[in-house]
């Protein structure tokens, strides 16, 4: 341990700390801008800069450790200077045209130039241009980009990945890929560049569009589901306490928005758990037909890394849809039936807190209920926020509402599926009572829940006997489960796998907060949900069984394969 003085203040830190990381364990404010905590110090930005007593020269405090005896001053007018003229710097480049920008109110660069009280660009120059795929479900607008390198390093470092690279140099570097179309490279579109970038230089496709057209059409019958995540997310962007936000309130606003039908994906991912359990089970029981372990399909960027990366697992991945997808193959089927709407004239809108879901659903096999596509429209949490903000509702005046019928009803597990380690813990509790024919305890499960980004454990289910699990999240985690697996050096019946770190809580189209991550406090809420929930496990959904019992028949039969499904030879 050392000691030093930061701003007056006496601080002793572990030794090998910087500047910046003990000012902040003192809860001093240094701003930065291309830090990211182990992931990028790079000190490019020189934003963090502070003098030392007895030094002529300032230093960056993200790349200076602390020393015994040290001086630090964090904000004296020489500093302010230094950081005024490199923000001036980096605005100088960039395109500042901020009231256009979906980054507009929630930028790391526009809240420094802010904080600075910088009014005039005195070093202008020509932006950095380039183009971009205009079909890919995020955009990066080179005009934008500062060079901070935080989403190379995120797709290196954390999902190793390695989609971008640093063209040119000097000031005519760019930041991009190596071809002209997204979908040529191995990316994932897991979305974590999107969510690490400080400004608005990478930022989800936005297609409100269609959707703001189908609640002005009244021929339109608008059906949107919620995905688990988002209700932990969304009044993070709303800008409400936690006392005001609650998932009643959420459902109140989508319907005072107009929504016709306001549904919820924690019912398909019941559904999904009943017919995934059966499949496991059915695999378990005849071992030597299948490659194992059996993988969940649910996270498209984790099904198209495993597609692209380690092709001869292919079918060790679970045929199931994701809950997003059976949630539209349901609605455009039964509740078509049931409600005698037109399936042709749905649509089928997701809020999703992930940028791969907007593709997911024009993959093959994915409009199986009419022909049309099974979910029509896909919008990130963040432009559920957008949407809402145009709305312009008082949050006092909207009543808390419940979940519509029949598809809005749901249990303990499939909230948690947001969280990493829920959709195991969920298929647990439903391949338990599946074999057993009574319910474990609903927290017999809980080791593989948490943050961490490789959990195994093994669990004994007396009329079975064991089950190896593991639970992965993040693509670096995946990488190296699916290395192991590979070699024979690690071998389990059944594995979840969610691309970002921490699951969807984390997603990509989560709202961003000043390179913070979330994952683990959205996640403890979500688990906090299934603690307090009525009804915790998928099999005990009563209208999940009266899907089965009128429309579907049994898990696994012939038409849940046909609806629930994407294997085609079945
Ligand atoms: Fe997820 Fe899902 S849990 S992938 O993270 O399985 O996006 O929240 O909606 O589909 O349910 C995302 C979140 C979902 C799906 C569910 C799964
Ligand atoms: Fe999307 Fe969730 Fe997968 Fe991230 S973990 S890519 S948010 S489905």
């Amino acid at each position: 341990m050392v000691t030093v003085e930061i701003d007056g203040h006496i601080i002793t830190a572990e030794a090998d700390m910087t500047i910046l990381s003990a000012a902040r364990a003192a809860a001093i404010h240094i701003p930065s801008l291309c830090y990211l905590e182990n992931i990028n110090e790079i000190a490019a930005c020189r934003v963090c800069v502070v003098e030392i007593e007895g030094l002529d020269h300032l230093v960056p405090a993200c790349a200076t450790k602390i020393q015994e005896g040290m001086r630090v001053f964090t904000n004296t007018m020489r500093v302010q200077k230094a950081r005024r003229i490199n923000v001036e710097l980096l605005l100088s480049q960039h395109d500042c045209q901020c009231a256009l920008c979906l980054r507009n109110g929630n930028c790391e660069l526009q809240n420094l130039a802010g904080d600075l009280g910088i009014l005039t660009i005195p070093f202008p120059v020509e932006p950095r241009t380039g183009s971009w795929d205009s079909l890919a479900p995020f955009v990066k607008e080179t005009e934008k980009c500062i060079q901070c390198m935080r989403c190379v390093q995120v797709c290196d470092k954390i999902q190793e990945m390695h989609i971008w690279q640093v063209f040119g140099s000097g000031g005519r570097s760019t930041i991009g890929i190596p071809t002209a179309v997204l979908s040529d490279t191995d990316c994932t579109y897991c979305g974590q560049c999107v969510t690490h970038c400080p400004t608005g230089a990478l930022h989800e496709r936005d297609d409100t569009a269609a959707v703001r057209r189908a609640l002005a059409d009244p021929e339109t019958t608008t059906i949107i589901q919620v995905a688990p995540a988002v209700r932990v997310a969304w009044a993070e962007g709303m800008g409400l306490s936690e006392t005001e936000m609650s998932t009643e309130k959420m459902v109140g606003i989508l319907k005072a928005m107009g929504f016709d039908y306001v549904f919820d994906t924690n019912f398909a991912a019941d559904l999904t758990i009943l017919e995934e359990g059966s499949e496991l089970l059915e695999r378990l029981q005849d071992k030597e037909s299948h490659q194992w372990p059996m993988f969940t399909s649910c996270c498209p960027a984790w099904v198209k890394f495993l597609k692209q990366q380690y092709p001869l697992f292919n079918d060790a991945l679970s045929t199931v849809k994701s809950p997003q997808q059976m949630f539209g193959a349901v609605t455009k089927s039964y509740f078509s039936d049931t409600s005698g709407i037109d399936p042709h004239k749905m649509m089928v809108i997701s809020i999703m807190p992930c940028i791969a879901k907007k593709e997911e659903n024009k993959l093959e096999n994915m409009r199986s209920a009419c022909g049309d596509l099974d979910v029509d429209v896909i919008l990130t949490t963040r432009e559920l926020i957008r949407l809402m903000k145009a709305q312009h509702v008082n949050i006092n005046q909207i009543d808390s509402q419940p979940f519509d019928s029949p598809l809005g009803s749901s249990t303990g597990a499939g909230v948690i599926f947001g969280a990493s380690g829920g959709v195991m813990d969920a298929a647990l509790r439903s391949a338990y009572y599946l074999i057993e024919g009574k319910n474990a305890d609903a927290d017999a499960f809980n080791v593989v829940r948490g943050i961490k980004g490789w959990k195994e454990a093994t669990f004994t289910i007396p009329s079975f006997g064991q089950i190896r699990v593991a639970v992965v999240s993040g693509l670096g985690n995946a990488k190296a489960l699916m290395e192991a697996v590979s070699k024979g050096e690690a071998a389990y019946d059944f594995v979840e796998v969610m691309a970002c770190p921490g699951g969807c809580a984390g997603g990509g189209g989560q709202p961003i907060h000043e390179a913070m991550e979330c994952a683990e406090a959205r996640g403890e809420q979500l688990w906090l949900i299934d603690q307090r929930a009525a009804i915790r496990y998928s099999h005990e959904n009563e209208a999940v069984l009266t899907l089965y019992r009128d429309f579907l028949g049994k898990p696994l039969g012939a038409k849940a394969h046909a609806l629930l499904h994407t294997d085609e030879n079945w």
